[in-house]
């Protein structure tokens, strides 16, 4: 079903039908506590998702990895038949420090063979994942050993290396944070898994045939509104690391703020050639980290700057309505389909609640302090807050009186 299709036939099932409700904005999954590090390093928070703990044996850390399908909500109202790792996509967020030995064991559970490439580190040719070229698939029901020294820093990632069109289309990704041994002046430190899909509306499984045309665009697999908040207290030094391996790049832009690019998947870039931008493209394949210093309070945009990845479940095959008067046709159509309604004349902004096919997600959504907020996909908020005692999100910020923008 196409976008026009979605139009036409929600506009059929709104005839009589309650108005769609835009849910509560900021689900607010805490990140979990991460189980170790610290001390060493700053740990890294993964917005609505979750840090692998690892045991040690013989001074090995083990981390435990299980391929498998899982149920992703992107947002409320929207559950998508992924494959993951651990229940999760992206799978969660591995640390470790530059030096340690690691032992990663990856049991297949996914309906077919599977492997892991640990893209960007360096490592013996035979570590490295490429099923047929360095070792033979993982069957389901196998576990394999992959284990190597960590000789170098930097954010990382992980994925297959075995049919990883449609293991990567349903969400098999996630991120290899490798900390310097020096511990780093960070307070707070964000992975974001940048990734895009194609869900037909009312279905529920991305299909990954599609090359080009994708609908859902996700910050770790969850769209906005469901996306979590970024939170700071005022005068934190933040680094968000991205991470791409969708077929698109983002360009990531954050409001009220300038930034550094401070690293990539090469590694920590040296403070002279680091550039102050306030949007960071992050190609595919390859990750980019940001640094600021959250001196300025606020609630801040953060999203990717392709209007049509601020978006939900849009297809691509409307006709352009802008500036048409239908009116006379609208009639006419109605006679031969009940409950048609014309839209688009005037653009979309206030037709975002009409109903829709079940599981599937406004075209714009989320509401904030001062209405619809007229977004989805890759975006979130950074909250920024003077004296905070916790990260929970503070909710929406108050403006100090006289500093909003005003109706003359
Ligand atoms: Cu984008």
């Amino acid at each position: 079903m196409n976008r026009r299709d979605l139009l036409v036939s929600s506009a059929a099932l709104l005839s009589g039908a309650a108005l769609l409700k835009t849910e509560a904005a900021a689900a607010a999954d805490a990140p979990a506590a991460p189980p170790h590090g610290r001390g060493l390093y700053t740990p890294v928070t993964t917005p609505n998702g979750e840090t692998l703990p690892f045991t040690m044996e013989n001074g090995v850390k083990v981390f435990r990895l299980v391929a498998e399908p899982v149920k992703r909500e992107f947002a409320k109202g929207m559950v998508v038949n992924c494959w993951g790792y651990n229940g999760q996509t992206p799978g969660p967020t591995i640390e470790a420090v530059e030096g340690d030995r690691v032992r990663f064991l990856v049991t297949n559970h996914l309906p077919e063979r599977t492997s892991v490439h640990w893209h960007g580190a360096l490592l013996p040719n035979g570590m490295d994942g490429v099923a047929g070229l360095n070792q033979p698939h993982i069957e389901p029901g196998e576990t394999y050993a992959y284990e190597f020294t960590l000789r170098q820093s930097g954010t990382l990632m992980y994925h297959p290396h075995s049919d990883e069109m449609v293991q990567m289309a349903l969400g098999m990704m996630g991120m290899l944070i490798i900390h310097p041994k020096a511990r780093e002046a960070v307070d707070r430190d964000f992975a974001i898994v940048l990734h895009e899909w194609f869900i037909p509306p009312g279905a529920a499984t991305p299909n990954p045939a599609v090359m080009t045309d994708f609908n859902i665009f996700t910050f770790n697999s969850r769209v906005w509104p469901g996306t979590a908040p970024l939170v700071a207290r005022k005068g934190d030094r933040v680094r968000v690391r991205f991470g791409n391996l969708s077929m698109d790049n983002h360009p990531i832009h954050l409001h009220g703020y300038r930034f550094e690019v401070t690293g990539t998947e090469g590694g920590r870039i040296p403070p002279a050639a680091r550039y102050p931008v306030t949007t960071i493209d992050v190609p595919v394949g390859a990750t980019r980290d940001i640094e600021f210093t959250a001196d300025e309070a606020g609630d801040w945009a953060f999203h990717c700057h392709k209007s049509h990845h601020t978006m939900n479940a849009m297809s691509h095959e409307l006709p352009n309505m802008l500036g048409v008067k239908q009116a006379d046709a609208h009639a006419k159509v109605r006679a031969a389909l009940p409950g048609y309604m014309p839209m688009g004349e005037a653009g979309m902004g206030n037709m975002m609640e009409m109903g829709h096919p079940k599981n599937t997600l406004p075209m714009m959504s989320g509401d904030g302090p001062f209405g619809p907020i007229e977004m989805g996909g890759m975006f979130t908020v950074v909250k920024v807050r003077e004296g905070l005692t916790s990260y929970d999100d503070p909710g929406w910020y108050a403006q100090t009186k006289g500093t909003t923008a005003r109706k003359v």
